[in-house]
């Protein structure tokens, strides 16, 4: 292993970690060379989406607990601005041993979305690159699960797990379409909640094989099963070259497409529109090549 992975994440090395991500997050200088010299390691990447309210960060924080509990260490990249809790604020009443804040072995960071999640997927693959290169044992991945985002994040996780409720037993249909692809693992969150029993079987239906957790996040029913299926769960081979060939994907799109918005192409349009013959084919195809 080398020199630049901490074994033992300690407070002083989570300002690293910190400066770090802020350089990526942001762009700032030295960005590039920082993410080229990054040794990144084979930490576990565990993505966990859904809709707003869901209990996606309840959820998290009682996960973060059991694991914690066993001495591992985590990371978690926190992209939901939706939600009114704070980490800090979830985990102060279960966390009693050491303030949060200065846990050794948790660093959280939360991800300024400025909007959706669109076109944010390669600050976040930057961002948990630059996290495993540290010897964390798990990194999660917190994101809201609306149309696209969780497609993103399905490209960056080792592992993906939705969360879901029973209210939203009304879409199965949408959920097979949609999220059922990219869920490795599905949670039906507030069990204590009416339906849920119906909602678990019809989510069985849809596929023998995802496994189906019930759980509730603020009681912590269910969580250890979720924290045993996590600790179980391995990395095919095949699946990190597959995950790296979908990042590398991302990072092109979304570099070929920097120099490249909407208002820019307003006005060149409205330029080109000057000439009766505009053709926004052969506008694309100008722009592609000037690019
Ligand atoms: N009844 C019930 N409420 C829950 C459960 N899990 C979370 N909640 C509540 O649902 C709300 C949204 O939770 P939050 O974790 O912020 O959801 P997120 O937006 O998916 O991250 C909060 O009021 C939680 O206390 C659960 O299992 N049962
Ligand atoms: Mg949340």
């Amino acid at each position: 292993m080398s020199d630049n992975i901490i074994r033992d994440p300690n407070f002083k090395s989570f300002r690293e970690i910190s400066r770090s991500l802020t350089v990526v997050e942001n762009g700032l200088e030295g960005a590039q060379k920082l993410l080229k010299n990054l040794k990144i390691g084979s930490t576990p990447v565990i993505g966990i989406t859904g809709p707003p309210g869901a209990g996606k960060s309840t959820l998290l924080a009682g996960l973060i607990d059991e694991l914690l509990k066993e001495n591992l260490s985590l990371a978690v990249l926190a992209v939901d601005p939706t939600s009114p809790f704070t980490y800090g604020s979830l985990l102060g009443d279960r966390i009693r041993m050491q303030s949060y804040a200065t846990h050794p072995q948790l660093f959280i960071r939360s991800v300024a979305t400025r909007g959706s999640l669109g076109g944010l997927s390669g600050k976040i693959i930057e961002m948990t690159d630059v996290l495993k290169s540290y010897s964390f044992d798990y990194i999660f991945i917190e994101t809201v699960g609306v149309g696209q985002s969780e497609v993103e994040i399905a490209s960056l996780a080792d592992l993906t797990m939705v969360v879901l409720v029973p209210e939203s037993g009304d879409e199965v249909q949408s959920i097979k379409a949609g999220i059922m692809e990219i869920g490795d693992a599905f949670i039906v969150n507030k069990a204590d909640r009416e339906g849920a029993d119906r909602f678990e079987k019809n989510i069985r239906l849809l596929s023998s094989e995802i496994p189906v957790f019930k759980t509730v996040a603020t009681t912590g029913r269910g969580l250890s099963e979720l924290a045993a299926f996590i600790k179980s769960f391995k990395i095919l081979p095949q699946n990190r070259t597959l995950i790296l060939a979908k990042k590398a994907w991302e990072l092109i799109k979304e570099q070929r497409m920097s120099d490249i918005n909407l208002a820019t192409l307003e006005e060149q349009i409205t330029a080109a529109r000057a000439d009766e013959n505009f053709n926004i084919y052969s506008f694309v195809e100008s722009r592609i090549k000037s690019s």
